[in-house]
């Protein structure tokens, strides 16, 4: 049977903001004629499109989770964009750029190989649709690949069992009995969201989590206005900041204000709501110094005292460790256990030991039954969607074996090897807002090809060398802050026999703005151009 093999300037994978952007500048800004967006969902939305969990909903406030450069109204009216809200964000952005067009759906690209005598990749997906194209680029998001633990007994469970970003659009929980393994997020999000409606709620915690108000609301049209009047300063507080959140981070250490002033500002900003905000507003040094860190974790384990009635719930609710790894908010996630009818079991120690047909049972033979078993346990994160690509560079090295010693992309956009393949959020990239981290990576991408273009160059792709010091300077950095210390998917130890390793440049959104500078400005010396 004859292959029809469609020849293309472009294959971007990734139907998200990092997919769209990426089409969007490749076609407007670059002039590519054909650019084909693969994404494997049936639409636009990226984690979006996959998280649709009850409660399911950013906690970068609206005004910043868009493009810098989209200035039309928006629709929007809360502080917060649910998932569906976001997905149908993401269609606009897309529709009124002329992007959503080129996209096709249901087809995960399973492989993508540089052909060195063609200088092409050759592309095909599960639906066999083949591709050859100049450029190969991946906008997989850092959070797709769900993890579920290789407990024994799932398939024997005769209930309904999912992962949290495989919420069955029709399931209708009210009467039921749901269990929830996992406390992070998606799980809280959940607890705090089902309880209304089930008959018993069963919260299944290893390792306590610090969890503060979302303060979700209504952004009236005043409050709007002033925004958008205002909106080149919020987008250079956005630039010129370390998370890139919308907010001016905190500036004076935790350790020199009096104890009162420090409970006076952990207060007014718990009462505003947002863990970023908690995390980064409050003071300077809560992911940098202990000391400082637990000012903070101490102020969440009071609040945690105070609105959990059952004292036994609320120690076990407290978590004793360093308040690090990515800052939880939720709404009603601590006030659910107040209801009679939602229990945490704790598994730090007696931990679970199989599913059975009924339900969950511990290691110490306890058992609890199930409807609905939410498998609220992660994402093999940033490097772990590649793992469902086979994708090999220069000499069919494959990327993982260039990977073997810690997954790293020079900026988080280009890997050694690997010539005209670009990572949007790939591994080193920046840890910080998705948005502005995007428009930074993609817009660098842009310029790279032009320069390549300018030079009368094919292709370009990191240094091996810069791409090493990139990797160790991501890893040095890492070392300073208490990210290092608390696991999770940014440090990749959230799954058992994965190496740790820091998946994020940790310096923040305008350092690492400051690198791109000066890589332009030095004539991308850290990359090799060929032709
Ligand atoms: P997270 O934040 O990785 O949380 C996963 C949760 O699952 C966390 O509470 C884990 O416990 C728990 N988990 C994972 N493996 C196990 C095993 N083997 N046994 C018991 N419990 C387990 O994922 P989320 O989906 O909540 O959030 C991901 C991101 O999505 C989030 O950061 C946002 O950016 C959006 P642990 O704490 O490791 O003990």
């Amino acid at each position: 049977m004859a292959v029809n093999v469609e020849t293309v300037d472009a294959v971007v994978v990734g139907g998200g903001f990092g997919g769209i952007r990426t089409v969007d500048l490749f076609k407007n800004r670059l002039g590519l004629d054909k650019v084909v967006g693969v994404e494997k969902g049936g639409a636009l939305g990226g984690a979006w499109y996959w998280n649709q969990y009850p409660g399911a909903q950013t906690d970068t406030e609206t005004w910043v989770y868009r493009f810098s450069d989209d200035r039309s109204e928006p629709n929007w009216n809360s502080r917060y964009l649910k998932a569906e809200q976001l997905q149908e964000q993401i269609h606009d952005t897309a529709t009124k750029s002329g992007v959503a067009e080129q996209y096709i759906f249901d087809n995960a690209v399973v492989s993508a190989h540089y052909d060195e005598d063609t200088k092409r990749w050759n592309i095909l997906t599960d639906q066999g649709r083949q591709f050859s194209a100049t450029y190969f680029v991946t906008a997989l998001g850092i959070l797709t690949n769900p993890y579920v633990p290789d407990w024994p007994g799932k398939e024997s469970y005769r209930g309904i069992a999912f992962h949290s970003a495989r919420w069955p659009k029709d399931l209708d929980v009210t009467g039921k009995r749901v269990a929830v393994i996992g406390t992070g997020p998606s799980g809280s999000q959940i607890v705090a969201n089902i309880h209304p409606l089930a008959k018993e709620v069963t919260v299944f915690q290893r390792r306590a989590q610090y969890v503060v108000p979302i303060n979700n609301r209504e952004v009236d049209e005043a409050e709007k206005q002033e925004i958008l009047a205002n909106y080149d300063a919020v987008w250079n507080t956005v630039f010129n900041s370390l998370f890139a959140m919308g907010f001016v981070e905190g500036s004076q250490s935790a350790l020199e204000v009096s104890e009162a002033e420090r409970q006076e500002v952990y207060e007014r900003v718990w009462n505003k709501g947002g863990g970023f905000r908690f995390f980064f507003e409050t003071f300077s040094d809560i992911a940098t110094n202990e000391e400082a860190n637990e000012t903070a974790a101490a102020f969440v384990r009071s609040k945690i005292a105070s609105i959990v009635e059952d004292p036994a719930t609320a120690a076990l609710l407290q978590p004793t460790g360093l308040y690090g790894g990515r800052p939880l908010s939720a709404d009603g996630y601590y006030e659910a256990f107040n209801e009679p009818h939602v229990s945490l079991v704790d598994i730090s120690e007696n931990e679970i030991a199989e599913i059975t047909p009924t339900g969950v049972k511990l290691q110490d033979g306890q058992t609890f039954d199930a409807d609905v078993i939410v498998y609220a346990t992660g994402f093999d994160g940033v490097d772990g969607a590649y793992r469902n690509i086979d994708i090999t560079g220069r000499h069919g090295v494959e990327l993982f074996d260039a990977w073997k010693d810690g997954s790293n992309a020079l900026y988080g956009v280009s890997v050694s090897g690997f010539p005209n393949f670009f990572t949007v959020t790939g591994p080193g990239g920046p840890f910080a807002n998705m948005l502005p981290s995007i428009e930074l990576q993609v817009d660098f991408i842009a310029r790279l090809i032009q320069e390549a273009r300018a030079r009368q160059q094919q292709s370009v792709e990191a240094n091996a060398g810069a791409q090493v010091r990139w990797a160790e300077t991501v890893q040095e950095i890492s070392k300073l802050t208490v990210f290092d210390k608390v696991k999770s998917w940014i440090q990749n130890d959230n799954i058992e026999g994965k190496k740790k390793y820091s998946a994020f440049f940790l310096g923040g959104l305008q350092t690492y703005d400051s690198k791109l500078s000066e890589e332009a400005n030095a004539k991308y010396a850290s990359f090799e151009f060929s032709s």
